[in-house]
């Protein structure tokens, strides 16, 4: 495998300026053929057309129209010696996508054809420049059996139909807006469609299309009032309108990732449209309109402004993934949004960053780019423009993004071209902030505090450091935004949020006319993603807990706390922890009173995730961190066990069901409470978790309950997971969450349950959703099994990887990912690991996505 570098990268040397496509589905066999009008590119350096192709037969190749065959084939390119200033060249191959287990290019789900060409999907396809920056105007003619394929679809406005003979028809779809091949959609299939309309903020009458399966047409009012949102959203908060009259998205089952932003075709994941309360937990809901938002948005960050090359990846995914996450904060509670990314990309990201893949959010290089839509490409990414967004304040932000795209609609740019709108608009320095991009790791900051009474003067000193990561040492240090508030001893605010912007190695800065020592609130809302240490005591942390006004901030402060405790129940596990059990006992009450955002409560009553806590640990031992976790929630169960049941039955549901965020969090704190009530796993437990199933009148209270019995070995632990098998079996969706909460189950025969559910009729190796319900909800939701002593865990993830490996090998190489961490744990299970990671290595015919992830995680 090649590793490829940016700074060897040069423009195109040719310029595409129209692209025919057409399709003749048949059974059997694709025949694609492809017309494209070249011109030579002002600012190419050779004059050689290299066009990349993967997986297809050439049937012929015509030059002007004249057959052709001064061309060579190798390594997956076709190369052409100078083949002049202007031509056309047109190019029959044949292609199978039947036979496509990668689910990149045109493939088959379930019968239906659809395609996946981000990132280098579309040279499947036929041979072209796969590159993001060969921008052209596609008009694509697609002809198929009439009566198995009604629906063919590809970018842009229809343009023409027709029957033909032997029962066969054709459409022809015009995209006028120049784009890149990654953009590129097709489908053609036998699917229901939900219509609605949107009227746009200049009176234009927008369709809005959701094709589905017959028999899904039910669950897709959901994702359709998620798009209308999105639309009004994407207009009011940056003044972005939608270009073109129609707005398509279809879901199939097979797919490698959530969904794909192809022009005016979105495809996504059945995952990430279907919703209905009896189908759907509370929090696949919240997916899917996140979700519909992102691709949504991804029109204006990403394909009318598009990446010039891939190690621009976060250019478009870390701009856009920061517009969902405030699109959904916008419509929900923006606190608790807040907490569930944080806590997603500390156990996710940081990790990641922690481990051997540790790379940049603009990387220098890359062996295969379907390895970098990672957590850093798009989560820190996302944390970028959010502290772009937080230096610059939500007004300059919005001139800064106004000018971004005046400057750069239609072209194919850099991260570094929206980080100088940023200071164009601003009129400020952020060559500084511009290391964020460059510099990989995850940053400590650490803050101590002094009060000098007698000038009534208070100080907080930031040190930060940054780690070192692979190739990269001795960092500079960053421009850091640190929202600051101060609160007195009776909880008052003093100061309210300030942004402090640390630049140097080690920076003090003073807050002057302090009567008494304030508490300080510090990097509210999560300002920026470093690890924060401070010098509070766990009496300052308990004032922040109750009165800080930055929601995010109060959780945090809970969370601190109850790292604190665990770290010292690990040190020693006879600790006292009666104060943090109290502490805790303060939370129930003030959810008995009624007071307070339900959803909060929940998540300020849920300890740390073993994920997030072990982020902490110098060497990772999940079963010790489990055991001091579990310990304390036993605790706080006898201490509250009454208390917890009264605040159980306060939060019963009354009446009809209602997707309220009132109605929401009422249940997310039911399971909050539920968890700890059913800790010990006892017959009590286990009927009380049949009773919430029992009662329930939605998939939000059935996951609650079967999460609860997961680990139990009650009898009605069986009853559950049976019935909800029995009414849930034609749902696919819901079959992987039934695979999912049995994987996730911390008790003795878990490995007997992982093989029966890996030779269930259900399991199908060749559907990613199917995988990642069994193997990722294993190996990354059950940590105390994944790293059992035994090395089973690390076997069963092993083998699937490698079956993975010739199959689809984009979904084998994230399958590696809670390997990849190795070197963090203890001596014993870092063995272990490392032996499965070897074992994979010696794979004959590893992909290179798996070669790249397994041997960068073993160096
Ligand atoms: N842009 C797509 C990612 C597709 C990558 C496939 N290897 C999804 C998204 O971020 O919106
Ligand atoms: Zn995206």
């Amino acid at each position: 495998p090649k590793t490829i570098y940016l700074k060897d990268y040069t423009p195109a040397p040719y310029l595409a300026k129209q692209v025919n496509l057409s399709f003749n589905l048949l059974p059997g066999k694709t025949i694609v053929t492809s017309s494209v009008d070249y011109v030579k590119n002002p600012a190419g350096v050779s004059s050689d057309l290299v066009l990349d192709g993967e997986d297809q037969t050439v049937i012929s190749v015509a030059l002007n129209g004249q057959p052709f065959e001064d061309y060579t084939i190798a390594d997956g390119q076709m190369t052409i010696v100078n083949p002049g200033h202007a031509f056309s060249l047109t190019i029959v191959s044949e292609i199978h996508p039947e036979a496509n287990t990668a689910l990149e290019g045109l493939y088959q789900s379930q019968g239906n054809y659809c395609t996946q060409c981000e990132a280098e999907g579309f040279r499947r396809i036929t041979y072209y420049q796969d590159r993001p920056d060969v921008l052209s105007v596609f008009t694509v003619r697609i002809e198929a059996d009439a009566l198995a394929y009604p629906v063919m679809l590809s970018n842009g406005n229809l343009q023409e139909e027709g029957m033909l003979a032997d029962g066969r028809h054709f459409r022809v779809w015009h995209d006028p807006f120049p784009k890149p091949c990654y953009l590129f959609a097709l489908v053609a299939g036998d699917l229901e469609r939900v219509a609605d309309t949107f009227t746009t903020m200049t009176g234009r009458k927008v369709d809005l299309h959701i094709y589905v399966r017959a028999g899904d047409e039910g669950q897709c009012s959901h994702a359709m009032a998620s798009l209308k949102k999105s639309m009004q959203w994407d207009e009011e908060v940056y003044g972005r309108e939608y270009q073109l009259d129609l707005f398509n998205i279809v879901a199939v089952s097979d797919f490698n990732m959530g969904a794909m932003e192809n022009t005016s075709l979105n495809v996504f994941n059945t995952a990430l449209v279907l919703a209905h309360q009896e189908t759907a937990t509370d929090s696949d809901f919240m997916s899917v309109e996140g979700v519909i938002g992102h691709e949504y948005f991804h029109n204006w960050t990403g394909n009318r402004v598009t990446c010039r090359d891939w190690f621009q990846l976060s250019l478009k995914e870390g701009f856009t993934v920061f517009r969902d996450q405030e699109f959904s904060a916008d419509m929900n509670s923006r606190a608790v949004l807040r907490i569930d990314d944080v806590n997603t990309l500390r156990r996710l990201q940081f990790s990641e960053d922690g481990s051997p893949l540790a790379h940049a959010v603009q990387p220098d290089q890359f062996i295969e780019i379907s390895n970098f839509y990672t957590k850093t490409i798009y989560d820190k990414g996302a944390e970028l423009i959010r502290m772009q967004h937080t230096l610059l304040g939500a007004e300059t932000f919005r001139k800064a993004t106004d000018l971004y795209f005046d400057r750069f609609d239609g072209q194919a740019v850099t991260c570094d071209d929206f980080v100088q709108c940023m200071a164009d608009a601003s009129g400020r320095d952020l060559s500084q902030f511009f290391r964020w991009y460059k510099q990989a790791g995850t940053p400590s900051l650490q803050v101590s505090s002094h009060y000098d009474a007698s000038h009534q003067r208070y100080t907080l000193t930031f040190k930060q450091s940054q780690p070192d990561t692979p190739e990269q040492t001795n960092k500079q240090p960053l421009h850091i935004p640190v929202a600051v508030g101060l609160l007195d001893a009776f909880g008052q605010e003093l100061l309210p949020t300030r942004v402090l912007e640390v630049t140097e190695r080690e920076q003090t800065f003073t807050f002057a006319d302090m009567a008494d020592r304030p508490v300080p609130s510090i990097l509210r809302g999560f300002s920026a993603p470093v690890k924060l240490e401070t010098d509070l005591s766990d009496d300052d942390l308990r004032l922040l807990q109750v009165y800080d006004t930055d929601g995010f901030n109060k959780w945090e402060a809970g969370q601190t706390l109850a790292l604190r405790t665990i770290q010292r129940v690990m040190d020693q596990p006879e600790a006292d922890i009666t104060q943090f059990v109290a502490d805790i006992g303060t939370l129930i009450a003030q959810g008995l009173s009624g007071q307070g955002d339900k959803a909060l409560l929940a998540r300020a009553l849920s300890l740390p995730l073993l994920g997030v806590i072990a982020q902490h640990q110098a060497v990772i031992d999940p079963a010790a961190i489990d055991a001091a976790r579990t310990a304390i929630l036993i605790q706080i169960k006898r201490t509250h066990k009454e208390a917890l049941a009264a605040l159980y039955d306060l939060n019963r549901n009354s009446g009809e069901f209602s997707m309220t965020p009132e109605a929401m969090g009422r249940r997310a704190l039911q399971h909050a409470v539920l968890e700890i009530l059913t800790v010990t796993n006892g017959t009590g437990c286990a009927a009380r978790s049949k009773a919430h199933y029992d009662a329930a009148d939605n998939m939000t209270d059935r996951v609650t309950a079967l999460a609860c019995l997961a680990d139990s070995d009650q009898p009605q632990r069986a009853e559950v997971f049976a019935d909800f098998y029995a009414r849930f079996k034609n749902y696919p969706l819901v079959v992987d969450k039934w695979f999912s909460l049995q994987a996730i189950a911390n008790r003795e025969q878990i490995f007997e349950d992982l093989a029966m559910l890996r030779n269930h009729a259900d399991f199908n190796i060749k559907n990613p959703n199917r995988v990642r319900s069994l193997y990722s909800a294993f190996a990354i939701n059950n940590p105390v099994k994944f790293h059992d002593p035994s090395g089973k865990g690390y076997a069963f993830l092993r083998d699937v990887i490698i079956e993975l490996n010739t199959i689809n090998p984009q979904i084998a190489a994230r399958m590696v990912t809670p390997l990849r961490e190795w070197k963090r744990y203890t001596p014993a299970l870092q063995a272990q690991m490392q032996a499965a990671l070897e074992a994979i290595l010696a794979t004959p015919n590893l992909s290179g996505d798996v070669f790249e992830i397994v041997s960068k995680s073993l160096k």
